[in-house]
């Protein structure tokens, strides 16, 4: 026999508090830890700079911390606010205790990985602002709005109860501003205004953040157009390596440890080539292998499912190669030449796209 009790109805990731109580309880804090998802991108780094000028402006002392890597160019709009990488093999944490943890642009356990363990045990103390549809119990106070284009959407309308100028905190160039931590967020969630969730909303508040000072240009060539000429030269080898496998549906690239050698650049500036061939239609994944010191990795990459097909499973790929990851990001290791590290990846293409008739 089955009981039904009502006291178990399913949890709902949905406010459960006003951003003005949110605002009430940053201004009595007396010290606020700040932090967000692992790998932060733009919108996680602009989200917790964001709280951090906020706390500052209303006098409550905070520090950021964030875990786990993310593209350091995000480092140009931290300036001078205290942001703490935690050190994933030893995390070190506090020895003064914050009476305040906010945790933004994320809701769920999976997320914030390393500091679980410390927001779990001070569940009263934690509030929780993000614009994702699903998330977890991870804080006694909660505000989610899915129809915000970027967290730091939803802190526009926390600076505007805490009457914070959004001019907050310029230098006198005019960066580090509050507003140029919210436009950070605006633009790198929206694909700098071309996503389908940069609406008139989106624009309305990047119209906002200009008018107080924000200097978009000069933000967009820090942020997008800082690499070295070293890793475009990388970037044509990896294309220009590129042949198309599993029925000319994917993309294969490779990157020899000589080509590292000819252009001078480096593995960790390899971000975002992998996503290049998803440019083309036909294309629904792309397969980067990197020769390292005895190994090849792998960085897959696959297209969301359309309605006339399915997506490729690119974690369940990886999984095949002891990897793992996302259904659409996912890496793996192969302990074999490139050129046998491809064979063995064009042959588990193959096999997933007949096994499962994608
Ligand atoms: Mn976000």
């Amino acid at each position: 026999m089955m009981t039904v009790s009502s006291a178990s109805a399913p949890f709902q990731y949905q406010s459960n508090c006003t951003l003005s109580e949110i605002a009430m309880r940053l201004r009595s804090a007396k010290r606020v830890l700040i932090t967000t998802h692992s790998k932060p991108d733009g919108d996680a780094i602009g989200s917790v700079l964001a709280v951090l000028r906020l706390c500052r402006a209303v006098g409550v002392a905070a520090e950021g911390w964030i875990v786990g890597p993310f593209e350091e160019n995000l480092l140009e709009v931290v300036g001078s606010d205290t942001v703490v990488r935690v050190d994933p093999k030893c995390p070190k944490f506090p020895e003064d205790e914050f009476d305040l943890v906010v945790v933004v642009d994320t809701g769920a356990w999976s997320q914030v990985e390393l500091l679980a363990p410390l927001i779990r045990a001070r569940h009263a103390l934690v509030v929780n602002l993000d614009h994702h549809a699903r998330g977890d119990e991870l804080a006694s106070a909660r505000v989610v709005d899915v129809t915000c284009g970027s967290c730091t959407a939803l802190l526009v309308r926390l600076a505007d109860e805490l009457k914070v100028d959004l001019n907050f905190g310029a230098d006198a160039s005019g960066r580090y501003s509050l507003a140029e931590a919210l436009y950070v967020g605006l633009a790198t969630d929206t694909g700098w205004f071309r996503f389908a969730n940069a609406r008139a909303s989106e624009f309305a508040l990047a119209a906002r953040l200009l008018k107080a000072g924000v200097l978009k240009d000069e933000l967009y060539a820090r942020l997008e157009q800082c690499h070295r000429v070293e890793r475009v030269l990388l970037e044509s080898r990896a294309l220009s390596s590129l042949r198309t496998i599993a029925s000319g549906s994917v993309a294969l690239m490779q990157l020899s440890k000589e080509d590292f050698e000819t252009t001078g650049g480096l593995p960790e500036e390899l971000a975002g080539v992998v996503n290049i061939p998803l440019m083309a239609s036909v294309l629904r994944a792309s397969v980067l292998l990197v020769e390292q010191d005895g190994v090849v990795k792998v960085s897959f990459r696959s297209k969301p499912a359309v309605a006339s097909r399915r997506c490729i499973d690119v974690n369940q790929i990886a999984a095949t190669f002891g990897g793992g990851g996302h259904v659409h990001a996912a890496g793996a290791r192969i302990r074999a030449s490139l050129a046998e590290a491809a064979i063995q990846i064009e042959r588990a293409l193959d096999d997933a796209l007949h096994q499962s008739s994608l």
